[in-house]
């Protein structure tokens, strides 16, 4: 079947009409699969905000029930989800059964985070006093997600905004439309199920550029969580601050890998073509860089180059596929860009999409298109001989968001996860870069950002923190005994 008859298919049993002006593509062979119609940034600013004002005063843990009942209705609709991150993302099957089950791991974090939002008693240094500090819900919050994660980073930062008692506006990649649309079907069944949800609780606002700017602008939004490309956040995050609102950044990578000479290559190997060559390099976690002690250096590259050379390129539908096309033209001509005279292996898929071989290119020096992040499944060799310059390596670079190492030296990998290790939001030893699991905060330093989504204490992210003083005491102690009284 083609991918437009497939995805027909899909939207008529979701009950999605397609229709208006945006069209969505399959990168499986460049043809339309469908339409969405844009939203209104001035309606739904004003929708969120009067939602965010009911839903605030809901206790925790019924907000937590939203976000449950969303997880339970994500498992029943896992097959024909993926289907769909598979149609219009290009992704192979096994990972877009990967992103929603990433949708319903942190669906769950969530509610059990409801119960959690903790704040701290302080002791107070003035009699008959108690501080503490509570968390209280932020404000609506805009999600901008990627086409690479056409719904699970959405998830990651809807869940955590519903808990924390914020309303959410979703404005997605323009190049997966459809698949918000069927998330969205998912939240109305979640919704009505729920009961007394505000109207307005989740928005889906379909557009272009001009319509993110809308949102970015808007000052009823609180806090603008923002996934894509350094270029993207460049633009986002100082219109943001300059009307104070909150950003929270997720972009560009260009993360590296460590090979020293005591690693377990057969584990290394794998790990590499995992997170080179996964999602056709098309994660911000993707493994760019190589950097590889010079004495297995030969070893494992000739390795390599044989596994990237056996990988199957194809239909991203098929079973036996682990890479899938390119999500377009654009990101084609942007991976032969920098290959140049390397030239790029075209793979004949029989259809219109952009199938490439993934590419191991060494290169003498770090510099160049080595420094910065081409969304392709190229991954650049280095090779060093004393440790602390593969650090080095892996530090000299404008991004900042993973790395790994791999060794079996102790010394080595604790230094790597030092303070005078790797610079990344993320550093981790024996796995690849790619493919966290929701309980971590994820997100990086420098050019990537600085923002963390997801696992661990994220969730701080979406609130707003108040100190509270309390006298319960008959005297009028001041803090830092400063006397002022009136004289008698
Ligand atoms: C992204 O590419 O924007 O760690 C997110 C990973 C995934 C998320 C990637 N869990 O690779």
């Amino acid at each position: 079947m083609s991918p437009a008859q497939e995805a027909e298919q899909i939207l008529h049993l979701a009950g999605i009409e397609s229709a208006g002006k945006l069209v969505s593509y399959s990168p499986i062979d460049g043809k339309s699969i469908g339409r969405v119609t844009t939203g209104d940034p001035d309606r739904a600013c004003a929708r969120a905000h009067e939602a965010f004002r009911v839903w605030r005063t809901v206790p925790a843990p019924r907000r937590g029930e939203f976000v449950r009942l969303l997880g339970e209705r994500l498992r029943e609709a896992k097959p024909v989800l993926t289907k769909l991150i598979t149609l219009e993302s290009g992704k192979i099957i096994q990972e877009s059964l990967g992103e929603v089950q990433e949708m319903i791991d942190i669906c769950d974090f969530a509610v059990g985070l409801s119960r959690q939002l903790y704040g701290l008693t302080i002791a107070s240094e003035r009699p008959n006093h108690r501080m503490m500090e509570q968390w209280h819900p932020l404000g609506p919050v805009l999600v901008i997600s990627a086409f690479n994660f056409p719904v699970a980073v959405w998830a990651w930062n809807a869940a955590l905004a519903i808990v924390c008692g914020n309303s959410v506006i979703w404005k997605p990649s323009e190049k997966t439309p459809l698949c918000a649309e069927a998330v969205m079907v998912i939240v109305r069944r979640v919704a009505e199920k729920f009961g007394d949800a505000p109207d307005g609780l989740v928005q889906l606002v379909q557009g272009e550029r001009d319509v993110g700017e809308a949102l970015v602008d808007d000052p009823r939004i609180a806090l603008v969580s923002a996934t894509g490309s350094t270029a993207m956040g460049k633009a986002v995050g100082p219109r943001v601050s300059q009307r104070f609102g909150r950003v929270l950044l997720e972009l560009g990578g260009n993360n590296a890998t460590i090979v020293c000479p005591s690693a377990d290559l057969e584990l290394a190997a794998r790990a590499i073509l995992f997170s080179a060559a996964g999602t056709a390099g098309q994660r911000c976690t993707t493994l760019r860089r190589l950097i590889v002690h010079e004495s297995i250096a030969d070893e494992l590259v000739t390795r390599l180059k044989t596994l990237f050379a056996s990988v199957k390129v194809g239909d991203p539908r098929q079973p036996d596929t682990l890479v899938g096309p390119l999500i377009d033209q654009a990101a084609f001509e942007a991976m032969a860009g920098v290959l140049g005279d390397h030239e790029v292996e075209r793979v004949e898929a029989g259809s219109g999409g952009f199938y490439v071989r993934p590419a191991i290119v060494e290169v003498p020096a770090q510099e160049g298109s080595v420094l910065r992040e081409t969304f392709a499944p190229i991954v650049y060799v280095l090779r060093y001989s004393d440790f602390p310059d593969a650090i080095a390596l892996n530090n000299a670079v404008p991004q900042g968001l993973s790395s790994s190492i791999f060794t079996n030296d102790l010394r080595e990998a604790e230094l790597f996860l030092s303070a005078a290790g790797s610079d990344c939001g993320i550093a981790n030893v024996n796995i690849g870069p790619s493919g966290a699991e929701i309980g971590g905060a994820f997100g990086g330093e420098k050019e990537t950002g600085g923002g963390r989504e997801s696992g661990s204490d994220s969730w701080k992210a979406y609130m707003r923190r108040q100190t509270n003083t309390v006298n319960y005491g008959s005297d009028l102690p001041l803090a830092q005994g400063i006397r002022f009284d009136v004289a008698p």
